[in-house]
């Protein structure tokens, strides 16, 4: 069991860093202490910013031989309190930030070593500067990094095409719990070399070890990119649009996004500059995006004939193409502000969910109506990246209702939406983990056989505990 760190040790960590790499007075360490989403307030006696992988291990080392809990932070953007201390001020909190280095970028190989603490745009940048794409894309990139991304095992607008952190991943750099190094950063397609250990690091959420580097894999610039914003009648209408798009366009389709009404009004109303350019109003929008290395492909006239078919078979209601990269940054900037517009809106209650395409429209279905009984203060608010079978079903407060009773809906609804997913044959957290906020949930439905090997892996690679204690796993 982890233990609080005496003064002695609080000492000897600090000098593992040196001057200038540590804080510990109340208001230095404060932002360290709560989550994105305020879901919780911790108390830390000391925030470590190490500069180099030899000082991350030096830290695991001291606190591994002192039962001390360690917190690994990044860009700070978890949905799930994964980067969060708890409240007994026990546990000290390890910072990637200045591990920030872009390593090597092998543009023959498509590849690039990179550290943690780079944010997600930092890495697309150096992507972009060896002339290649770093894919992975969300709306928190600026400030999310790579750390992070990695044991989030993040998702984002362009799974569809790329696959999620997990498919990118060639190689990693992982200071286990002792202090040991694990120097995987292979940059190869092919290794079958016995288990594979990076997978496991992935979407551990920093139970496992600390990420300090990674090799990416990197892709080809794309060269002609067509972006449409379509408004479309239902869910199972986005499905029968989805598949036109895959017949006609193969995997250049990168991203199928979906969107209610209310998302898209309450995005224009909520956040400056943001505008919806289509003349109907629909019930549901998607906002669709192909895209080629191949200058020559003419994506736009391809997704133009698509959309005008599926028209002609009412399968969409109203559509714009962007003809400009500005009108295409338009289109992505209402789909990206509507987390923030639903912030603004007032209080709401998500579900990171996914279930399997097919499955999509009963999930809303059903979903909605459980809203409707269970949460009658609230609106349904379900969008996200429906080609991955991935929404986030949440729902909103509505305007002149008392958020305490709203929010007391909470833990009902959740486990109505959950038992809904499960019985579509769905996971409880799709891209966003388990965190602090899901870990109870997910002990209960995980399948035994299954938690029992996670926790063996557990004993194993951190048999005192120290690593992040709380999330993902909890105490049996
Ligand atoms: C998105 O897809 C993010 O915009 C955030 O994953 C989702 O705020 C949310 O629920
Ligand atoms: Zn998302």
């Amino acid at each position: 069991m982890p233990r609080p760190p005496d003064p002695k040790t609080l000492g000897e960590l600090k000098a593992a860093v040196g001057a200038g790499s540590w804080l510990d007075s109340p208001d230095s360490v404060e932002p360290y202490l709560s989550d994105f989403r305020r879901l919780y307030h911790g108390a830390t006696p000391l925030v470590l910013l190490p500069r180099s992988v030899a000082e991350v291990a030096q830290i695991l080392r001291i606190c591994n031989r002192e039962e001390v809990g360690v917190v690994p932070h990044g860009g700070n953007t978890s949905y799930c309190g994964g980067a969060t201390p708890d409240e007994t001020g026990s546990q000290i909190v390890l910072c990637l930030r200045q591990l920030h280095r872009v390593r090597q970028t092998d543009a023959a190989n498509y590849s690039m070593v990179i550290e943690a603490g780079c944010t997600l745009a930092e890495a697309q940048a150096a992507a972009r500067e060896a002339d290649r794409l770093f894919p992975l894309s969300l709306g928190s990139e600026g400030t999310a990094q790579i750390g992070g991304n990695l044991s989030t095992n993040a998702g984002g607008t362009a799974v569809l095409r790329y696959g999620m952190m997990r498919d990118l991943v060639l190689g990693l750099e992982v200071v286990l719990a002792d202090g040991r190094v694990l120097n995987g950063l292979k940059s190869l397609r092919k290794d079958n070399t016995g288990y594979d250990l990076k997978s496991l690091f992935v979407g551990a959420e920093g139970t496992l070890g600390v990420i300090t580097a990674a090799c990416l894999k990197l892709f080809p610039l794309p060269a002609d990119t067509a972006t449409a914003l379509v408004g479309i009648d239902s869910p199972q209408r986005a499905l029968d649009l989805l598949a036109r798009l895959r017949t006609a366009a193969g995997d250049q389709v990168t991203s199928f996004e979906l969107m209610p009404r209310l998302a898209v009004e309450l995005t224009v109303q909520h956040v400056p500059g943001v505008a919806n350019p289509l003349d109907q109003n629909s019930p549901w929008y998607l906002l669709i995006e192909l895209s080629s290395p191949n200058p020559h492909q003419d994506l736009l006239t391809l997704l133009t004939a698509t959309l005008e078919a599926a028209a002609e078979r009412n399968t969409i209601v109203d559509a714009m193409l962007a003809t400009s990269i500005a009108q295409a940054h338009a289109m992505w900037k209402l789909r990206e502000s509507v987390p923030e517009a639903q912030r603004r809106h007032g209080a709401s209650l998500k579900h990171d969910v996914s279930v399997p395409v097919s499955a999509i429209p009963v999930l809303i279905e059903e979903g909605s109506a459980l809203v409707h009984r269970l949460a009658p203060e609230g609106d349904v608010i379900a969008y996200g990246h429906a080609g991955d079978g991935n929404l986030h079903f949440n729902v909103g407060q509505k305007p002149d209702t008392d958020i305490k009773s709203f929010m007391a809906r909470g833990p009902v609804l959740e486990l109505a939406v959950f038992d809904l997913v499960e019985s579509l044959g769905g996971s409880i957290s799709a891209e966003h983990g388990i965190g602090r906020l899901k870990a109870a949930e997910f002990a209960r439905r995980a399948d035994p056989a299954e938690l029992d090997v996670m926790r063996d892996l557990k004993r194993a690679l951190d048999p005192k505990g120290i690593m992040n204690p709380g999330k993902v796993l909890c105490e049996r």
